[in-house]
């Protein structure tokens, strides 16, 4: 009888989180590739372009004026999703047009006032003003709101807008249907077993290595064992930590080495400007007992084999359920075996 070996043996993998199965396949690894792969041509970017409306100084749509900021800069979007105390629609009588009111406050955050930077080309004291900055924004809206979500979208192939280095900050007054998810998720693992679910999870992940790619005194970088993305991370705190406001000083300091660290490899993957959505998950600001919380980063790279190729989550990934190819451990040997100095520093 054959053993069960997880690169020849099509599986699925559950996501404690989603509650989803991912299909694992990486037996089709040895198929013929016929698509063309190609670097794309290096685009040079200012470091103030007077175009761009996040450039200091600059002008945005509505006429107002950025200051000549040079570190963080944090203002209202000029064009929100969610907007502060719009009339709710009324409640529903039946079970098939069903809607709720939506009340909260987009903001767009710069990571620094240079145009041609990002995250992973800046340096960790850069990286930790932008966590401050974080960890302000978290402060301040977690009192009115009660989920705050810190996210970046990165890249034209995740539809970023603008190359100039920003994420976007919302708060609003209900969970979006990940956190939901991911409530109730940890806190049906709580009930069971005591424990964080991600606290839990870290420490295996930690004694075990497999898919550890980075880790030091207080974080660690795994590709998760149910990874959707070819290369999908997770970071997670060592201890049991709610938000991102409740880091100590050390903790910040190495939480910037780890997210540098995290995405020079990224970026010398593919020798390209990584693309990518990631952003923070931490408790709820509702009152109540949230022990069941964990932070935790995710960051959800669409490349599969280059810098043009991408996953599509299309046919099967739609109409059944999602699949890759590389297992999440071919994918940690990967990451782990790149250069740890930026590909543009060479
Ligand atoms: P992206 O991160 O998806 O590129 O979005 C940038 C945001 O900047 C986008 O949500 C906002 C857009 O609404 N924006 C302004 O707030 N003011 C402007 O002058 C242009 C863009
Ligand atoms: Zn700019």
């Amino acid at each position: 009888m054959t053993v069960f070996d997880p690169t020849e043996h099509p599986h699925r993998r559950f996501n404690p989180l989603t509650q989803e199965w991912v299909i694992v396949s990486a037996q089709r690894l040895k198929r013929p590739w016929l698509g063309k792969v190609e670097t794309p041509a290096r685009v040079d970017l200012p470091k103030h372009d007077p175009k761009c409306y996040l450039c200091p100084g600059n002008e945005r749509s509505n006429g107002t004026q950025n200051p000549n900021y040079e570190d963080t800069y944090v203002f209202k979007n000029d064009f929100p999703v969610l907007l502060s105390g719009p009339p709710a629609p009324a409640e529903a009588d039946n079970d098939l047009f069903v809607s709720s009111g939506l009340d909260g406050v987009c903001r767009v955050a710069c990571f620094s006032g240079r145009h041609d930077l990002t995250l992973a080309e800046m340096d960790p004291e850069g990286i930790e003003k932008v966590i401050d900055m974080w960890i302000d924004q978290i402060n301040e809206l977690s009192q009115t709101y009660k989920w705050v979500q810190v996210f970046e979208n990165k890249g034209a192939m995740m539809g970023c807008s603008n190359p100039h280095p920003h994420c976007q900050i919302w708060g609003q007054n209900n969970l979006p249907t990940q956190a939901l998810r991911e409530d109730q998720s940890q806190r049906a693992y709580m009930e069971k077993h005591g424990s964080p679910l991600l606290v839990d999870y870290a420490n295996k992940e930690s004694a075990n290595g497999d898919r550890t790619i980075f880790e030091n005194y207080d974080w660690i970088v795994v590709v998760p064992y149910w990874a959707s993305w070819p290369y999908e991370l997770m970071l997670l705190p060592k201890r049991h930590i709610s938000h991102l406001n409740e880091i100590s000083g050390a903790e910040k300091k190495n939480l910037a080495t780890i997210m540098s660290q995290l995405l020079i490899c990224y970026d010398n993957l593919f020798e390209t400007s990584f693309p990518y959505s990631a952003g923070f998950h931490g408790m709820p600001f509702s009152g109540g007992n949230q022990s069941h919380w964990q932070l935790h980063a995710h960051f959800y790279p669409p490349l599969l084999r280059s810098a043009t190729v991408k996953k599509f989550m299309v046919g099967y990934e739609m109409l059944g359920e999602i699949q890759r190819d590389l297992t999440a451990e071919q994918a940690a040997d990967k990451l782990r075996s790149l250069p740890t100095v930026h590909y543009l520093q060479k």
